[in-house]
């Protein structure tokens, strides 16, 4: 798969190097600089913070949450344990990035938390990757080795007196141990459940002790802005939405793949960048931010950018970049079947609204695409997200409804033709 830069994470890495994820190869690159001017010239914990927050980045784990401000509710003084977690937990459907940053360039993220360590205080830190991914997993483990060995790790880092070490922590593969509070709950040994939020693991967090956790490409895009400046970073991208981001395209294009392109980039551009549509085909729908995120038609997604706030203004999420393409080929019932069984999968079944509804949800879904929907299906499906969506402990509930409501507004016809006709409008091809 293509791994395609004008920015920012993967920044003069060659991927086909098999050595591009080296120490070496990091240092030849301008790494772990960032670190070594912060501990040479004792820069004080608050400016690292107001550097980040300067540079405007928002988490790139699916909400946004400007990662600065995150950073500065890590209470300072507290007297006892605290940490810092990685979100490296990646099992939203569409989205390949963080394991690729693991891949092809896991110092970056090693220096993102170790600066981050020294900004908030902390000593120890976890990422937690997601169970399902084995190569990057080891290759993680290995970076972290040539880490240790060069002293960038564990007591009196480079000479200095800040000591901070970080450790791999490989799941078990279930999506819900994404959500921040199930990934501590499963750091800690037990079941992978959602706890209730507040309190936020700001406060309490990993063994109830106070905890900032990031995604991965949220830390990986630290070095560059303490290197090169939270402003840099900034109008890479545009305000409100600074740097650049990275895109997991997958679907109907030619060259599917990652792409760090600037937030703001116009959708066309990166489809062009994707290598446009396979086998001349008409593009007909996009889901712009992971599975969890509104479906777009065609039309609207090709007067779009690619940052939070056009496509929030536009009806969706950019939630964690993965960009699923569609063409004319698919049946949207077809495709809505499919994601709606997977929140069905994953669902902890902690909340009755959850357990139940996305397994209602599937089964109604079901029916429709099999030539057996009832007359009354679409106001069903409305009246059980209606039921579960805000109603639960975590937002797996929100995320399987989201799919629902613009499946069935933006291609409705599909639906009610299915219904009436026993038949598919669009005769799906799996490709
Ligand atoms: C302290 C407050 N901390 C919020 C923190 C909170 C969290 C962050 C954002 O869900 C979304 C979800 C998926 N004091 C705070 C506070 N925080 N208020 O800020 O919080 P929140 O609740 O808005 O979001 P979340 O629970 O982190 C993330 C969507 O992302 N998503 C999922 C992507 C999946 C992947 C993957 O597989 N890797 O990324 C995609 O759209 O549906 O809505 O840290 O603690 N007052
Ligand atoms: Fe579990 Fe679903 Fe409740 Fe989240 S909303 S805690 S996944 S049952």
């Amino acid at each position: 798969m293509a791994v395609y830069t004008s920015g920012v994470i993967f920044d003069g890495v060659d991927t086909s190097d098999p050595n591009c994820w080296t120490l070496d190869a990091y240092l030849q690159r301008g790494g772990y600089v960032a670190l070594k001017k912060i501990l040479d010239s004792k820069i004080p914990q608050e400016d690292v913070i107001a550097e980040v927050k300067g540079s405007n980045l928002r988490g790139r784990g699916g909400a946004g949450f400007p990662t600065g401000l995150k950073w500065s509710f890590m209470p300072r003084s507290f007297p006892g344990d605290k940490y810092l977690v990685c979100n490296t937990d990646e099992g939203e459907p569409g989205t390949f990035k963080d394991r690729d940053i693991l891949r092809f360039n896991p110092h970056a993220l090693i220096e993102g938390m170790i600066i981050a360590g020294y900004a908030m205080g902390v000593k120890r830190a976890y990422n937690y990757i997601h169970g399902e991914v084995f190569e990057d997993y080891l290759r993680f483990e290995a970076a972290l080795d040539q880490a240790r060995a060069a002293g960038l790790l564990g007591d009196n880092i480079n000479g200095s007196d800040f000591c901070f070490d970080l450790f791999g922590h490989h799941g078990y593969g279930a999506y819900i141990c994404g959500e921040e509070t199930a990934l501590l709950e499963s750091l800690e040994g037990k079941k992978g459940q959602p706890r209730f939020k507040p309190p936020f693991p700001a406060s309490f967090g990993l063994y109830g002790k106070p905890t900032t956790i990031n995604n991965t490409e949220s830390f990986a895009s630290v070095p560059f802005i303490m290197r090169d400046g939270g402003q840099n970073f900034l109008d890479k991208g545009k305000p409100n939405n600074g740097g650049t981001k990275l895109f997991s395209v997958s679907g109907h294009v030619n060259r599917p793949g990652n792409y760090e392109v600037p937030l703001g980039t116009p959708f066309a551009e990166l489809l062009e960048m994707a290598g446009g549509m396979r086998d001349g085909k008409k593009l007909k729908a996009v889901i712009p931010g992971g599975s969890s995120a509104p479906v777009l038609p065609a039309e609207i997604m090709m007067n779009c950018t690619m940052d939070y706030d056009a496509i929030a203004k536009a009806g969706s999420m950019l939630g964690s970049g993965a960009v699923i393409v569609m063409n004319e080929d698919v049946c949207m019932v077809r495709a809505l079947e499919r994601l709606a069984y997977f929140y069905h999968e994953e669902s902890c079944g902690q909340c009755t609204p959850c357990r139940e509804g996305t397994g209602w949800l599937y089964r109604v879904i079901h029916r429709i695409a099999n030539g057996e929907g009832r007359p009354g299906d679409l106001e069903l499906l409305d009246s059980v997200g209606n039921n579960m969506a805000g109603r639960t402990i975590c937002a797996l509930a929100d995320a399987a409804v989201f799919p629902v409501r613009s499946f069935t507004k933006h291609f409705r016809n599909e639906f009610e033709y299915l219904i009436e006709h026993k038949k598919p409008l669009v005769n799906h091809k799996w490709c």
